[in-house]
């Protein structure tokens, strides 16, 4: 099914680049191939431009060029500083996104835009935060709530509340290593601080900081991302979507829905469905609306509403090339300023939301939370007007397209495996049956794939390639970001996918009626996996980094991942990067990454290109640590 979805998909990959060079536009290929070889000194991590005396480009071969910075930094010290950097960056990306969610629930009411949709997981979470819930309205204690999650950016005593979730042992191991992170922003400030000019000039605290600052985001800014969002816009639930250019519609009014935070993309989704919208489509001659999602914004409506998702963070250009598209709409991360340009060549208006993320030439519509329904109504208006502009003959889209299933949340994981004991004697509420087959063997372990595209690596393949070999091994897979929805389009999200895996997973996916892949959500629900591995992990009385499972990030390119590999490193679960960090110019960091940080976390990086090798070492690692439990 995979086979041929690779097949597939590259012919109309082909066919869209064919289709820009007649249209004589200009794609990310075009400029990668202007790019030539990249900067030897970048690549290795090794050039520092953090003070005004450089920029001090640096040779670690011994005898050959520069061996330090004007200041002295040694090649370990300008590595790190610029990885830490990295994470920082990271951080403050799905914390910032976090920290909008936590403001839309404070403004939330009963008679607004924004109301409570999952009121069981707010009690819950006011319960294990001390707010009190008797006799109160529920929109008072979102309030409470809310502002005492916006205090967890800037709280000046105390660790951030969520790392209580973890097992106790990885607890102890954050205690001994005094890397509880404190207040978010707290954490990205001192490693700024800490990464300027004449500050820490030793790459082993350097990196000991960016995993505090990385577990800020990991169990602070990812997950009051993903559990406040559930609690506005609801708990995803399994549900079937489709997936790939294919779900663009030639007869329809086309939105693409790009960037990350769902308090926009909800509200278009209303805005859509409004009979107003609905009667302008038709009388512009179109026969309705058809929100397409991309990058992590398609993963949040497509698991709550079933929004068609048209593709990955690699074919935001390839959708405006299709000459199908009225209006790209957007709001933070992963969005190319070359849409400008592309969008120009089209009647596709491109449309910025985010006073955070002004494009120059972008037609910019704010998104005012406190008339969220109204702004989103104003945007969808602009999408629809502009179909009457559409270039019927520059018109080109591909047929490809694959069905899956979405939105596997933890409660939902939990309520399937309800069903491997009888549903209507014992329903078990809990992680225990995937801790049995773990155990057991049937399952040998469970991998979570996440992350980016990235050019340096065929679009999606290093993704499908390592999914297909875990599966084919009894290694169940979650999937979040981009790399969930490479999964939904080579159909492994789909519950036939079951044929590609092993006996044991096979027989799991029938009884739990799951596929062998399981699309968790975007880049912050990368929380909702932190969450299961440390439920499986109490359950059997072990760490987390006891347990067979792993990360991977197989075509990661974003800061954001670099955030996300260290928060679960330090988490205490492998990870395994498919695209080499900017590290290899100082043997003392990848030392410590590839090796010594396992003493301190119980977890390391691996770093491999080549996807077979990479699922080869998973494999083996996932075994080793079988061995070792002794199961
Ligand atoms: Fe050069 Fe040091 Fe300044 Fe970096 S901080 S640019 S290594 S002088
Ligand atoms: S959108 S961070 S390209 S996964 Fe979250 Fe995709 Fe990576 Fe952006």
């Amino acid at each position: 099914m995979s086979d041929q979805f690779i097949s597939i998909y590259q012919t109309s990959e082909e066919q869209l680049l064919e289709k820009a060079v007649q249209d004589g536009v200009e794609t990310m290929w075009d400029r990668k191939a202007a790019m030539k070889a990249p900067c030897g000194f970048g690549e290795k991590g090794i050039c520092c431009r953090i003070c005004a005396m450089g920029p001090c480009r640096i040779s670690p071969v011994a005898g050959k060029g520069a061996q330090r910075g004007i200041c002295g930094a040694t090649a370990d010290v300008i590595v790190a500083r610029n990885l830490a950097r990295m994470v920082a960056a990271g951080t403050a990306s799905h914390s910032d996104h976090a920290r909008d969610i936590a403001h839309v629930m404070h403004m939330a009411s009963r008679d607004g835009n924004f109301k409570i949709r999952d009121e069981k997981k707010l009690l819950d979470l006011a319960s294990e935060w001390g707010v009190k819930t008797e006799d109160r309205d529920i929109y008072e204690v979102a309030h409470e709530v809310a502002e005492i999650a916006l205090n967890e950016f800037g709280k000046p005593f105390g660790t951030l509340r969520f790392l209580e979730r973890a097992p106790e042992k990885r607890k102890k191991v954050w205690d001994d290593l005094q890397i509880r992170p404190r207040a978010i922003d707290r954490e990205i400030a001192t490693i700024l601080h800490s990464t300027h000019i004449g500050c820490t000039g030793d790459a082993e605290s350097l990196l000991h900081m960016s995993m505090r600052t990385a577990l800020a985001d990991g169990w602070g800014g990812s997950m009051i991302g993903t559990v406040f969002s559930d609690i506005l816009y609801g708990t995803p639930v399994p549900r079937e979507t489709e997936s790939n250019l294919g779900v663009l519609d030639e007869k329809q009014v086309n939105i693409i829905l790009h960037g990350h935070e769902p308090s926009l993309s909800e509200m278009i989704v209303m805005a859509s469905l409004d009979p107003e919208m609905q009667k302008l489509a038709k009388k512009v001659g179109a026969e309705g609306i058809n929100l397409a999602g991309m990058c992590c914004t398609g993963n949040e409506v497509t698991m709550r509403h079933g929004v068609k998702i048209a593709g990955n963070f690699y074919q935001q250009e390839m959708a405006v090339l299709t000459g199908a598209v009225e209006a790209v709409i957007v709001d933070v991360q992963c969005i190319f300023p070359s849409l400008v340009p592309i969008t120009e060549c089209y009647h596709t208006k491109f449309i910025t939301t985010s006073p955070k993320a002004k494009i120059t030439g972008a037609t910019h519509i704010e998104f005012h939370e406190d008339r969220a329904l109204e702004s989103a109504k104003a945007i969808v208006r602009e999408a629809i007007e502009n179909f009457k502009n559409r270039k019927k003959e520059k018109v080109f889209i591909p047929t490809e397209k694959s069905s899956g299933v979405v939105g596997y949340s933890v409660e939902a994981i939990i309520k399937q495996l309800d069903k491997v004991v009888n549903p209507h004697i014992d329903p078990m509420g809990t992680i225990k049956p995937l801790a049995d087959v773990i155990k057991a063997g049937v399952l040998r372990g469970a991998v979570g794939i996440v992350g980016c595209n990235n050019p340096k690596s065929k679009h999606d393949y290093s993704h499908i390639e390592i999914m297909k070999k875990m599966i084919a091994n009894d290694v169940i897979v979650v999937t979040t970001g981009c790399a969930a929805q490479a999964a939904v389009k080579a159909g492994l999200t789909n519950k036939d996918a079951r044929k590609l895996a092993g006996q044991g997973l096979a027989t799991v996916c029938e009884l739990v009626d799951i596929p062998p892949v399981l699309h968790l959500g975007s880049c912050v629900d990368i929380s909702r996996i932190m969450t299961i591995v440390g439920e499986v992990a109490k359950h059997m009385d072990l760490d987390n980094s006891d347990l067979p499972v792993a990360g991977i990030a197989p075509e990661w390119m974003s800061e954001k991942a670099v955030a996300i590999a260290n928060y679960v490193v330090a988490t205490g679960i492998d990870t395994f990067l498919g695209i080499t960090p900017p590290v290899t110019g100082s043997e003392e960091v990848m030392d410590i990454m590839t090796n010594r940080v396992e003493a301190m976390t119980g977890a390391k990086f691996f770093i491999e290109e080549d996807p077979h090798v990479l699922a080869d070492k998973v494999l083996s690692r996932i075994e080793e640590k079988r061995q070792k439990l002794g199961i």
